[in-house]
């Protein structure tokens, strides 16, 4: 069987704060993402290589198996839906909270109590689904694709359901936090035949990562 390996990461955050953790599994990738234009990445080890998708794609490429394991966000995973994939470690990196965010001064208790019909504006409408209808809260979710943080400025919607990590992108649209709704960080995840067919190669990867992301909890 062809132990070959291909890890799924993002740019940015998840790449940046998951490269410690190849490196404690003995792994350098040799070129930066940042830099170069390449979508596929050698490694120090012949044996594995990286591929760089968008952040919510990483599970889709892991479900089909065009890549083996990967790295994604809960966030992403909860919209994904996390079919045919195995999520073995809480890697602890990449970490924030989903929150709902208001306009200030928009007096959002008092909407809930009055039982106002809410539209909020996200890009994770399946998370904010549910949380709505666990408290009760009638909803018009608008679905949005980024920069969230503009939707009640110009009236699209009363709230957000947004990551959140310093607060300050809220602070600078003169938004303010309301409700956290979950705390999210970032999971490794492994194609469920994959991790079957190449035990071997995958699971002392599997294994440093878990032991190196202890250290970050
Ligand atoms: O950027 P792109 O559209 O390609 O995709 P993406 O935004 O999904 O990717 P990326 O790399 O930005 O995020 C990857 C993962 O990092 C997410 O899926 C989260 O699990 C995690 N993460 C951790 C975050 C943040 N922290 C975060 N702060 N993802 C996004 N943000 C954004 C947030 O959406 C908001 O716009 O940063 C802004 C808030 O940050 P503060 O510090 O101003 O509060
Ligand atoms: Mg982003």
């Amino acid at each position: 069987m062809n132990q070959t390996l291909t890890l799924a990461l993002s740019k940015g955050r998840i790449f940046d704060e998951t490269l410690p953790l190849l490196e404690a599994a003995g792994i350098h990738v040799t070129e930066d993402p940042e830099k170069s234009r390449k979508l596929i990445l050698p490694t120090s080890d012949p044996q594995l290589r990286v591929v760089i998708v968008r952040a919510s794609d990483v599970p889709t490429y892991v479900q089909y198996g065009a890549a083996d394991f990967g790295v994604a966000g809960k966030d992403v995973l909860l919209e994904h839906g996390g079919e045919g994939l195995y999520q073995p470690v809480d890697l602890q990196i990449a970490k924030c909270r989903m929150s709902v965010a208001v306009q200030a001064g928009f007096d959002y208790a008092s909407a809930v109590r009055q039982g106002a019909r809410l539209r909020v504006a996200t890009k994770y409408v399946q998370v904010a689904r549910e949380h709505f209808a666990a408290k009760g809260v009638h909803v018009d979710l608008i679905k949005l694709y980024g920069s969230m943080e503009l939707g009640p400025l110009v009236g699209l919607s009363d709230a957000i359901v947004d990551l959140v990590s310093t607060g300050s992108t809220l602070r600078a649209n003169h938004l303010v936090e309301v409700e956290q709704i979950m705390e999210i960080s970032s999971r490794l995840v492994v194609n469920q035949a994959a991790l079957k067919l190449k035990r071997e190669k995958l699971q002392p990867i599997i294994d440093a990562f878990a032991k190196a992301s202890l250290r970050e909890k």
